[in-house]
């Protein structure tokens, strides 16, 4: 694997797991949908996430949760630019997490420096735009749409059919012109997953990162954690920490994490006992 990640202006280091601080300017994300749903408030925690110690920020305009209502791009839009705007200061990698291309060329000229989609840069021109930039790309899995990917999912071998289906759209994207430092993959926790399939590609996250680019992995405060523990989303924060170690221990290079300084403590702890045996 790459001992860097290319990510815009930014060389990240993957010397130890990143954490990923995620800033949703939604009225409806399943966890911080309308905590932060003006640009003024999404401002201030992405500032505060920061502060905790982020390595880089996802800023989301449109929720993901099963049935959520799909956004326009011009609401995307509108949501996620004051906010971009209101970071760059910062000097952090700012992912943008969208399906849609044009928001893509729009925040990419804005100065995202990652591209983090939840279809894997499935719409048409997606790829092409990533291709011309000089930002990261972060693919994940999804078994069928956000609106019916709960439904029913059904795999053979949900780690061997998540593993193939990254490392095809991996090889796209490095036959389109993305580098391989500049790619992420994501097994795409809770996207067309039961329970029993999370945690087995939890278990199995080893393979994934198998393939040699660095894994990406987003369990935070979601439902399995709330099957598990029996608790609501505001509840879970112990039960994240926990999933967020254990994806750092099986190879996770990034944890996307809403709780920054927590998940930060926690990876300290971890990067401690390695340095010792
Ligand atoms: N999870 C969510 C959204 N985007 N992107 C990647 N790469 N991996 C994930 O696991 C992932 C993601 C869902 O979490 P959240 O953004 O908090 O909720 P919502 O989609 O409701 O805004």
């Amino acid at each position: 694997m790459t001992e860097i990640l290319r990510c815009g202006r930014f060389e990240l280091p993957l010397g130890r797991p990143l954490v990923m601080g995620v800033v949703n300017v939604t009225p409806d994300s399943f966890y911080d949908g309308g905590r932060y749903g003006t640009p003024q408030a999404a401002i201030v925690q992405a500032r505060r996430l920061a502060e905790e110690g982020a390595d880089l920020l996802d800023l989301g305009g449109e929720s993901s949760r099963p049935g959520a209502a799909p956004v326009t791009a011009a609401e995307e839009l509108a949501r996620i630019l004051p906010v971009l705007e209101g970071v760059a200061d910062l000097r952090l990698p700012v992912s943008v997490d969208t399906t849609k291309p044009e928001v893509m060329r729009i925040a990419l000229a804005h100065g995202a420096a990652m591209i983090n989609d939840i279809t894997a840069l499935a719409a048409p021109g997606a790829l092409e735009l990533v291709a011309a930039s000089d930002a990261a790309v972060c693919l994940m899995h999804m078994q069928g749409s956000p609106r019916t990917m709960q439904a029913d999912p059904v795999y053979a071998d949900v780690t061997a059919e998540v593993r193939e289906f990254l490392a095809a759209r991996a090889a796209a994207c490095v036959a389109g012109g993305i580098a391989r430092d500049r790619i992420v993959v994501d097994p795409g926790f809770g996207f067309g997953k039961t329970v029993a399939h999370n945690l087995t590609l939890l278990a199995r996250l080893g393979e994934i990162a198998a393939l040699g680019f660095p894994v990406l992995a987003g369990w935070s405060r979601k439902s399995s954690l709330g099957r598990i523990t029996g608790r609501p989303a505001d509840d879970r924060l112990a039960a994240s920490i926990a999933a967020a170690m254990l994806a750092a221990q099986r190879g996770a290079r990034i944890v996307r994490v809403h709780d920054v300084a927590a998940t930060r403590d926690a990876l300290a702890v971890l990067a401690a006992v390695e340095g010792s045996g």
